[in-house]
């Protein structure tokens, strides 16, 4: 495999501060869902970028925070377990430095990695001072690598970043081949996809109690498709309502959006059925939450 330079970066931070909106900047391509809701990411994922000589690795993770249930305890394992194998991390921030931040930093004190402190959402600032006022509440918190404020949702400052992280980089073969921008396979990408669109057409805790799996996936010669068959798994026979919805509205629209975008991803005519499936308490059972893809 090529010989250059490489990097492992982890993206780091609260919930919902855009950490998977800016590894999909980063990469210029969609490797992780987004939403508005918190908690939107369960799994490590990466998203590889191959430009010349170079190849970065970022890794997104999910928003670190203390949750109650299994699976928020093993959610937030899996960020914390990705500072032990990246060369330096970005720490996504949108606000003032706060005790959610201080927790994070913490994390980065034992495992004494370089970090650049990103702050991002600056599109959604009135103006610069905003922006030096946040900067400043960090100074002395961590000796950060670097300062970039970004906004990962129009572009504004992003290559940044990878300038930032050029320093850190070290001689090495690539890890993947020049063309891979994900290791996630095709079944996780259509599962998250769908969770995705799940994610915003439900409110409260149903998003929350949602895992999708996919149970059958099959090419389909007679009529040129790919036939693909998915499991919602929810806890609740009200949650089950509230997603089918009425007269199955809120279903098929979850239906129709998610084989749009799956279609775009393996740019084939898919056919999508979705089945719901009640599970109780499921984010609390170690098989299922091995079943379902959040292992520990
Ligand atoms: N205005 C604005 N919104 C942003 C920006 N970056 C992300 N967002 C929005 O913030 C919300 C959360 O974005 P995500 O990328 O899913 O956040 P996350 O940090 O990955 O969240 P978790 O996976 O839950 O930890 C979404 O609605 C994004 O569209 C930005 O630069 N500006
Ligand atoms: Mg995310």
């Amino acid at each position: 495999m090529t010989n250059g330079k490489t990097a492992f970066i982890a993206i780091v931070g609260r919930p919902n501060v855009g950490k998977s909106t800016l590894i999909n900047g980063l990469v210029n391509t969609k490797v992780a869902i987004t939403s508005p809701k918190p908690q939107t990411t369960r799994n490590r994922i990466t998203g590889i970028l191959t430009e010349a000589d170079r190849q970065f690795v970022f890794v997104d993770t999910p928003g670190m925070h203390k949750g109650k249930d299994l699976l928020n305890k093993r959610i937030d394992k899996t960020a914390v377990s990705a500072l032990q194998d990246v060369d330096i991390a970005l720490f996504v921030t949108d606000r003032l430095m706060g005790a959610a931040e201080r927790h994070i930093i913490r994390y980065f004190e034992q495992s004494q990695i370089p970090v650049i402190l990103v702050i991002n959402k600056i599109d959604l600032l009135e103006n610069k001072t905003e922006i030096d006022q946040i900067i400043l509440s960090y100074i002395g918190a961590y000796p950060f690598d670097a300062v970039i404020p970004v906004s990962a949702k129009d572009g504004t400052h992003v290559e940044r970043i990878k300038e930032a992280v050029l320093p850190h980089m070290s001689d090495s073969p690539f890890f993947f081949p020049e063309d891979m921008t994900s290791d996630q396979t095709e079944k996780q990408r259509m599962a998250e996809l769908i969770r995705e669109k799940i994610l915003y057409h439900t409110e409260q805790e149903v998003p929350h109690a949602v895992a999708v799996q996919i149970e059958m996936m099959e090419e389909n010669k007679e009529a040129n498709t790919l036939d693909v068959s998915a499991l919602i798994i929810v806890e609740r026979p009200t949650q089950k309502q509230i997603l089918i919805g009425k007269g199955g509205e809120k279903m098929k629209r979850i239906g129709t959006e998610a084989r749009r975008d799956i279609n775009k991803l393996l740019n084939v005519k898919i056919h999508l059925t979705l089945w719901i499936k009640i599970k109780k308490d499921w984010r609390n059972r170690p098989t299922d939450l091995n079943a379902f893809g959040y292992g520990d």
